[in-house]
């Protein structure tokens, strides 16, 4: 999985960016690397994993990741090339998911690009240069299908329809992303264009210290202007800067304690981790042997045979069945021996839909 961080200059995007690379806060051990100074990968943080590592003391704990990018450079006009713009665009269709930082924060010290502190602006600035680049690909796709249209190919045809509907609501400054199609149709003529707007987003609202918990005005503000959006996006209250203070702390103790004083039960990192996995609609499934314990990550309503594709395209093709335990039930025997003498491990086939915490073991045919 892998999401791109877009905003303004000076919102916090790379506070954040930094604050996940410094993310020791959920356990011990929550490393992270960087690949390229832009380009992260982060552990998903998930007590589970660490239970059954626990259990079964493998050599190796793999925990599931996600790749986290800064995408730098967006200001006004940066679909017609201004600043660093073009180029960072190029970056973010290649993520599944964005993390939109909106400045929620008052600091006369942070210079602001268009002089005051206004998050809705802000938010339609970065969407209007979205929508902008979308509508590029849009008209390109367009030029070519109106061709195919006025031979009278029907697929043409409707394609075009659906064009020009798409076409209007970028131009009316619509996202994709909340416009109604037949869900049909956007299998089979919208997804594969690809488009910025129609990707999953997660607002990330930029607090001060003192609003950590309970937001602010502008958080309101932000609230109510997604409300109105159909797909509705997720939402998330972060106070970045402070979240990157406590990450400097040594350790686990004393920063759950700068936690618990801001009122916070949980690190900003691991909140938005899984804020970016329900926004996908992902959950974890476990595979657990002597050699390691690791977290998988599969879409909600995935098959057996899809979950094995996440390991190795071979074990989806030659997928024969799948050994399942609940995770519930393995840490209630505490060992795979156990749970098999009890007659709680299931033999489940292809159609088994593949719940959150399956501990699973393929069989398979290559
Ligand atoms: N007061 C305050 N300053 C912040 C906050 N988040 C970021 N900053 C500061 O704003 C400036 C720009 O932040 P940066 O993360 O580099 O922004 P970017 O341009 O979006 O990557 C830096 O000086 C940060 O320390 C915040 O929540 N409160
Ligand atoms: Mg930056």
């Amino acid at each position: 999985m892998k999401a791109g961080i877009v905003g303004l200059p000076n919102v916090g995007k790379s506070t954040l960016f930094n604050c996940l690379s410094n993310a020791k806060a959920q356990s011990a051990n929550f490393p992270f690397c960087t690949i390229e100074p832009n380009i992260g990968v982060v552990n998903v943080p998930d007590p589970r994993l660490d239970k059954l590592a626990e259990l079964v003391s493998p050599e190796k704990v793999i925990p599931a990741t996600v790749e986290i990018v800064d995408i730098a450079g967006l200001v006004k006009g940066a679909s017609k090339g201004e600043g660093l713009g073009n180029q960072f665009l190029a970056n973010i269709r290649e993520t599944d998911a964005i993390l939109h930082v909106l400045r929620c924060f008052d600091d006369d010290n942070i210079v602001h690009v268009d002089g005051s502190v206004d998050p809705l602006r802000d938010k339609e600035t970065i969407d209007i240069e979205l929508q902008l680049k979308d509508l590029e690909t849009v008209e390109k796709k367009l030029e070519k299908v109106t061709r195919a249209a006025r031979t009278g190919n029907k697929e043409a045809v409707k394609e075009k329809g659906l064009l020009d509907e798409l076409k209007t609501a970028l131009e009316a400054a619509q996202n994709v992303r909340s416009i109604e199609f037949k869900e049909t149709d956007r299998e089979e003529f919208i997804r594969p264009l690809q488009l910025i707007t129609d990707k999953p987003v997660l607002y990330v609202c930029n607090v001060d210290e003192q609003a950590a918990k309970a937001g602010n005005e502008y958080v309101e503000q932000v609230k109510a202007a997604i409300a109105a959006e159909q797909a509705g996006p997720g939402l998330l209250v972060l106070a970045v800067s402070i979240e990157a203070d406590i990450n400097e702390l040594d350790s686990f103790e004393e920063r759950q304690l700068f936690l618990e004083d801001l009122g916070l039960e949980e690190a900003g990192a691991a909140k938005l981790i899984r804020s970016a996995y329900n926004l996908l609609n992902q959950q974890t499934y476990f595979t657990a042997g002597e050699k390691e314990v690791r977290a998988w990550t599969v879409s909600i309503g995935a098959t057996a045979p899809q979950a094995a594709g996440v390991i190795h395209t071979d074990f989806e093709k030659g997928f024969i069945r799948a050994e399942v335990i609940g995770y519930a039930d393995y840490v209630a025997f505490g060992s795979e021996a156990k749970v098999k003498e009890a007659g709680k491990m299931r033999v489940e086939g292809k159609e088994y839909i593949v719940q959150d915490g399956d501990v699973m073991h393929f069989r398979f045919n290559v």
